[in-house]
């Protein structure tokens, strides 16, 4: 059975920032505005006044400092509250095309590699722009790849159970160079005007290549020793936008039709579980967390990391062991624990371990364990 190696990884960084400061602003300036607005209903106690928003808060609750998006002006625009996208022409490439072909490329140029050496693509995002045509062929398209793509969706998780599609298909023997991609436009089903969660998410696209290590020709190459996902059932994370709503004559701007959720027992559940599946993940493979070299762990919150390190190896993370790149990055669904092992790999030795962690919506958790070649 082939083994399959990880020859390189790409990242899509949107142009533009948003910090908490312009974040808070904009909220505040919004949530101003419909309190004057709703002004005589919150005296009669017929509306709830908005609360306002604060660094303070964010930056405590999250470790959350800023965020990146691919527009900003509508998002901090206190009438609109969301990004200003241009609808394309069907003969135009899709935003979401664009953003993956560009971290695919670099993902490509990585592992020495062109479009022509793919034969399968793997979109995974926790949002697809459309129902069809797949994203995964309009971008095997626009990168002249070969053989097949597909969409598939796991939210936060996307990333690591594409990732272990792709190992089983080089693995199986019916794929040699596979790429998984990760456009994550999460600005554009983020509910910005509720101060709960305005502050959570962040846009970026990832790309992973997994190939065949018999024919793998990258400098750099990183072993997949195992792979593992679970999932168990929870409305805690959910929004409820899709093709059903027009036949259901819901109204498409609800606000279950962008993310929710109950942050604090997504917390206090998720946290528990993303440890005890990493553990036994490592164990199944015969290691001991201690002898990871790395955690390159979902960036949703800081604390979570906090507590998952402690209950595996009794460390803080951030710095070698378990890098953040949550507090530039923000959350990005599933692609922060691409992010984190697309920047903080590069100091690792030939033989030195680690593990890809997701864990989010569904709930879903996936880890990817990997050893330098
Ligand atoms: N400013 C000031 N105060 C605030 C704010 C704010 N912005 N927001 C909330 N507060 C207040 C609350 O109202 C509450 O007040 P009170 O005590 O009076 O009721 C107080 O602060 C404390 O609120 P919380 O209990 O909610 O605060 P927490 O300490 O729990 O922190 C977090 C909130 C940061 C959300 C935290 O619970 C958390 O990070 N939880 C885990 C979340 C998580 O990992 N979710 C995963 C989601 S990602 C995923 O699965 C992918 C989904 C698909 C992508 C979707 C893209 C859009």
């Amino acid at each position: 059975m082939p083994q399959a190696v990880i020859s390189g990884t790409g990242l899509y960084r949107p142009p533009h920032v948003i910090t908490n400061a312009e974040l808070v602003e904009a909220f505040n300036a919004y949530a101003t505005a419909q309190n004057e607005k709703n002004a005589e209903a919150i005296a009669r106690g017929e509306v709830a006044a908005m609360t306002m928003s604060s660094v303070e808060f964010i930056e405590k609750a999250s470790g959350i400092k800023q965020r990146y998006v691919i527009e900003k002006a509508g998002v901090l625009d206190p009438a609109r509250m969301y990004p200003r996208f241009e609808e394309r022409p069907d003969d135009q490439l899709s935003l979401m095309a664009e953003i993956a072909v560009d971290a695919s490329r670099q993902a490509l140029a990585a592992a020495g590699r062109t479009g022509a050496d793919i034969d399968a693509v793997y979109c995974s995002a926790a949002n697809m722009q459309r129902a069809y045509p797949a994203m995964a062929v309009e971008i095997q398209a626009a990168l002249g790849a070969g053989g097949y793509g597909f969409d598939m969706n796991v939210a936060c998780s996307s990333a690591t159970f594409a990732i272990e599609q792709a190992v089983n298909a080089v693995r199986a023997g019916s794929s040699k160079c596979v790429l998984v991609v990760n456009p994550e436009i999460t600005s554009a089903h983020l509910e910005w005007r509720d101060r709960d969660c305005h502050f959570i998410f962040g846009d970026v696209c990832t790309a992973t290549l997994v190939e065949s290590a018999d024919t793998a020709v990258a400098a750099e190459q990183w072993e997949v020793l195992g792979t593992k996902c679970a999932t168990q059932f929870s409305n805690a994370i959910r929004n409820n936008f899709g093709f059903m709503n027009r036949a259901e004559d819901s109204d498409p701007l609800a606000r279950d039709k962008t993310f929710r959720q109950e942050g604090r027992k997504v917390f206090k559940e998720v946290v528990p579980l993303a440890a005890a599946h990493i553990e036994q993940h490592l164990r199944e493979m015969g290691f001991e967390p201690t002898q990871m070299r790395r955690f390159w762990l979902h960036q949703a919150n800081l604390g979570m990391n906090q507590l998952i390190l402690k209950k595996l190896v009794g460390a803080e993370p951030g710095g070698d062991l378990a890098p953040l790149v949550l507090d530039t990055f923000a959350n990005t669904a599933s692609a922060g624990s691409i992010i984190a092992f697309h920047e903080h790999r590069a100091d690792l030795k030939p033989g030195d371990l680690g593990v890809v962690c997701s864990f989010g919506a569904g709930y879903s958790i996936g880890s990817v364990i990997v050893r330098r070649r």
